[in-house]
């Protein structure tokens, strides 16, 4: 476990060459892109987490570190994602309105990838019409939310809304998630799932796919 704990310190220190380093000696070494994603890359985030709340990091900090993530989630990325897959439907993801926190909506977004669902990112910050509009205007089967912030969780409600005014709710599904989001917050605002995790995110997304072939 050598070269986790080398990806971990890299993650805290916001060292992406040492992140990279460490990622491909790992996977040199056979160690798996899940296990390096979750005891390296997604442990050292908490911990930066961690030392945000403590007070002994700062914005600067977790956005270095956040950056060093995100590269060594880059060179995962081909092992995480299957090639080729036909796609099983089409899924705009983003983070929404005044939430710039992106690294899980990525990797959700990179996880549905490699189940073969065609994703469609909008990116962070996403105002409920840009959901609408990927719902109408790219045909979306599913629209995936995320937020991190506490503040910005109303803004799945408002999206949800958003696509009932619209006259779409029927026609797309919506799942939401995100470190602050639970299921029974997602009962209550009417999406059709949450999940806790990227893979909870994939197993749900197909579900949701599966169910409404079988009922269309
Ligand atoms: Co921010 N931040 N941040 N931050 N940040 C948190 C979220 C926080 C918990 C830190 C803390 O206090 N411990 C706290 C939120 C408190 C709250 O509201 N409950 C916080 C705060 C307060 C802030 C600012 C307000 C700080 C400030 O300016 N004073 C500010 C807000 C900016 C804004 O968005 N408007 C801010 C800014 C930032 C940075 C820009 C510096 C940076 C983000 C960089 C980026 O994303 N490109 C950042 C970071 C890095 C974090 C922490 C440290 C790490 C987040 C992360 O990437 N985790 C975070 C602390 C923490 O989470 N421990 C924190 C790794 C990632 C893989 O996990 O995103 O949870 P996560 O995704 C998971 C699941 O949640 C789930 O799957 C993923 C894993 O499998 N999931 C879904 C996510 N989306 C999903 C969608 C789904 C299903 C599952 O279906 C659609």
């Amino acid at each position: 476990m050598k070269h986790i704990d080398t990806i971990y310190k890299a993650v805290l220190e916001g060292n992406t060459k040492a992140v990279h380093g460490g990622v491909e000696a790992a996977l040199k070494e056979n160690i798996t892109a899940d296990q390096i994603m979750q005891k390296g890359l997604i442990a050292a985030m908490h911990e930066v987490g961690c030392l945000f709340e403590a007070g002994e990091f700062f914005v600067p900090e977790m956005l270095i570190a956040a950056r060093a993530m995100q590269s060594g989630l880059g060179i995962l990325k081909p092992y995480l994602v299957a090639s080729g897959a036909k796609a099983v439907g089409r899924v705009a993801i983003g983070t929404v309105q005044g939430d710039l926190h992106d690294i899980g909506k990525n990797l959700v977004g990179m996880m549905l990838e490699g189940a073969g669902f065609e994703i469609i990112d909008l990116g962070t910050d996403v105002l409920p019409e840009n959901f609408v509009d990927a719902a109408q205007t790219k045909h979306a089967d599913i629209i995936a939310l995320s937020a991190l912030l506490t503040t910005t969780m109303p803004k799945m409600q408002e999206t949800i809304n958003a696509l009932k005014a619209a006259g779409l709710r029927d026609k797309v599904k919506v799942i939401i998630g995100g470190a602050p989001v639970t299921e029974p917050y997602a009962k209550q605002i009417g999406a059709d799932g949450y999940s806790p995790d990227a893979s909870a995110a994939t197993r749900l997304a197909t579900k949701l796919m599966v169910e409404s072939d079988s009922t269309s």
